[in-house]
């Protein structure tokens, strides 16, 4: 087969501050999906993944884990049901794996640095400006949305300290022109979404190193800084490559590359940071950067903060990789959003795999065994008048490969598989307008017919088979096996070929493909196997022993539990534990309450959340002010260290409302 040429695709490199969930799953999918049908169609690909494992956020994790940042971040990423066995499992065909943490990255970083420097593009100032922690983004007063984050919602906080700056404003005439005159980024809605809230409101220079924490690639010319974690994070799909390192030699190969898959939440950085950088050092673009949707619980964003995550090792292993990888591709169109459900996953399984695809390829091998056992009689391929529904089907199947070729370049692996059922479902069709169970009953008269319709549902399939080998590799194996199809007849170029396969190739009827699930017992099995997969996540803690003297009911009725909600929150002055909170309880009179908890929470973390505060306490001065109250947390020791949860309430029950 000739030889296509390059093709470099990346995901992003994931954040391993938890174990990854079925959001970062269905990127990776569809980048191996796109690779491995580049690879069929005759392309030398380059496929990247990796790991971007440096930032405050893996600081902070590590410390609460007790346990370096390093070892934090090699647990989940080579640990036992980690980032690289995830991918194991989920049969991802990555060339490479980068962790931004290898020798060679970081020293590659390094040099990069020093060239923008060097070059101008980075100077050093003073930043003063929002910082949104768990985004690790920096914010300007003018970005923000209600005085959030406008990537996340959640509170930003101030900044100010020395640090070193990227000319990205002098870029932002560039910058605009390849985004709105190029294809570079897609789907073109990110577009107007890019220069409307980003570029058009002006473009300011991007703060690009940190002084606050350590866990970073230092800046070797200036100790105490280390390099902003994007910066670190962008350049790897370069130096894994061998860009400013020893390491690899394939940067004239495969650079630029061809298409970066990033959710729409990083599109900013790959759409207008990333290039802007490479204009810095005069090196070549990518050529497209796709910004694909998120997948929804319950209408929100998964996160695990939120305790709303799907685990996919839990649904690979209930429902095979293979029906996983189709699900993700086959329901959630790849440039929007979509809401994740088990039962759309199990009914999208029933649907098309059981039914559509199964039944075909059963009902097809088991006809062939039953009406002429191993193989079809040589001849069979041809008819001399074709029948209406003959010329349907195989004009339908024989133009699949170019309308599948057009959805997949456009990088909508969900319209590609809509050809590929178009096909899958005539074919299923044409079983039921043949009725070959109706013909096997005179073979003397209809036995030729009968073989000519078998062997086009054995051709149907084998070209269906075909085009979804990159979604499910190792059933459409095992389909080829069963219905007899060559190594010569699996290729790209026999999909656009009508009549390939051998027309006596052996054909066998082996094990369903996709069994049909129960829908009652899996949705009981995933939860059985969620409920034990917390427990086991769940971290050894120590509680307080509880006590043993009693109180009377009287006594314990006199204290006055209140839900409140908090109008405002700052740290008091001199004070390194206490918060002062004023707080709405209900009477239509501020309450100010002092509680010694700012180790655990930032103030601006918890303005407008809902608490509990007994109101009947008598008042108490601390350092210098009035505390009328105390708010109700729950503590407990884990490894060692001490932990404190605010009693956070619903936000629907009203201030005052008393506890009982
Ligand atoms: O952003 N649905 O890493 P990350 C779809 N380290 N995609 C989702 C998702 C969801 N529910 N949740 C997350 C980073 N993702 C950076 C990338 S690249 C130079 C640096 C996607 O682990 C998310 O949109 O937080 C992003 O593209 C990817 O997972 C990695 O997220």
């Amino acid at each position: 087969m000739e030889n296509k040429g390059k093709f470099y695709i990346t995901t992003p490199i994931y954040y391993p501050s938890d174990k990854l969930h079925i959001g970062h799953t269905y990127c990776t999918v569809a980048t191996d999906v796109t690779a491995r049908y580049k690879r069929l169609a005759g392309y030398d690909v380059m496929f990247l993944t990796g790991t971007d494992e440096h930032g405050q956020k893996i600081e902070d994790k590590a410390k609460e884990a007790g346990v370096s940042p390093q070892e934090f971040v090699d647990n989940i990423v080579e640990g036992p049901r980690g980032v690289k066995d995830l991918w194991k499992l989920m049969n991802i065909s990555n060339d490479r794996f980068i962790r931004t943490t290898d020798d060679y990255h970081v020293e590659a970083i390094q040099r990069i640095f020093k060239k923008m420097y060097d070059n101008g593009d980075i100077y050093k100032g003073k930043y003063v400006g929002k910082y949104c922690k768990p985004c690790e983004s920096f914010w300007t007063e003018t970005q923000l949305k209600d005085g959030c984050c406008p990537d996340c919602g959640r509170p930003v906080v101030d900044a100010e300290e020395e640090a070193y700056f990227f000319r990205l404003s002098k870029y932002a005439d560039r910058v605009r022109d390849l985004l709105v005159n190029t294809d570079f980024l897609q789907p073109r809605s990110r577009v107007n979404e890019m220069v409307n809230n980003f570029i058009d409101p002006g473009l300011e220079d991007l703060c690009v190193s940190r002084t606050s924490f350590t866990w970073g690639i230092p800046v070797d010319f200036d100790p105490g800084h280390v390099v902003y974690v994007w910066i670190d994070a962008l350049f790897n799909y370069m130096t894994a490559l061998g860009f400013e390192n020893e390491k690899y030699n394939d940067l004239a190969e495969y650079w630029p590359a061809d298409v970066h898959f990033v959710g729409k939440e990083i599109v900013r950085f790959h759409s207008i940071i990333w290039p802007a950088m490479l204009m810095s050092l005069d090196l070549p673009l990518p050529k497209h950067v796709f910004g694909h949707g998120w997948l929804l619980l319950d209408g929100g964003k998964m996160s695990k903060s939120k305790g709303n995550v799907v685990d996919p090792y839990i649904l690979a292993e209930q429902f095979g990789v293979d029906a996983l990888r189709f699900f993700l591709m086959r329901t959630f169109p790849f440039g929007s959003d979509g809401n994740f459900s088990n039962e759309l996953l199990i009914q999208t399984i029933n649907t098309d795999l059981a039914n559509d695809l199964g039944n075909l390829v059963s009902r097809t091998t088991a006809m062939v065994g039953k009406y002429f056992g191993e193989a079809l009689p040589a001849g069979c391929s041809a008819w001399a008048e074709p029948q209406d529904c003959d010329r349907e089907l195989i004009g339908l199947a024989s133009g699949l490969r170019d309308r599948y070729e057009e959805a997949m370049e456009a990088f909508a692996p969900h319209k590609a598989l809509d050809e590929v059922f178009k096909v899958i479902q005539r074919a299923n069709k044409y079983i039921d307008e043949n009725a070959p169970w109706a013909l096997a009953k005179d073979m003397d008269a209809n036995g030729a017919r009968l073989a000519h319709v078998l062997y086009n549902l054995l051709e149907a399939t084998r070209i269906c088979g075909i085009l979804l080998s990159p979604f499910m590799p190792e059933s459409m194996d095992k389909l080829f096996g069963q219905i007899g199809a060559c190594e010569g007849c699996r290729t790209w170029d026999s999909v656009a070929v009508w009549g390939s396969r051998s027309e006596t190739s052996p054909v066998t009827k082996g094990d369903a493909l996709f069994p049909r699930v129960d829908v009652d017992k899996a949705l009981a099995a995933l939860e059985a196997a969620e409920a034990e997969a917390k427990k086991a996540a769940l971290p050894p803690i120590e509680l307080e022993p509880q006590l043993t003297e009693q109180v009377d009911f009287d006594t314990f009725c006199k204290s006055d539990f209140r839900v409140v909600k908090v109008k405002a929150c700052e740290a008091v002055k001199k004070s390194e534990k206490l918060l002062k909170f004023t707080l709405d309880d209900g009477t239509g009179t501020d309450r100010q309450i002092l509680s010694g908890i700012h180790k655990f929470y930032e103030p601006e973390d918890l303005v407008g959340k809902t608490l509990v505060a007994i109101v009947n306490l008598p008042p108490r001065k601390m350092m210098g002010q009035m505390s009328n109250g105390m708010l109700l947390s729950a503590v407990h020791t884990e490894k060692g260290e001490e932990k404190l949860n605010l009693i956070m309430l619903d936000d629907s029950i009203p201030a005052g409302a008393k506890l009982c």
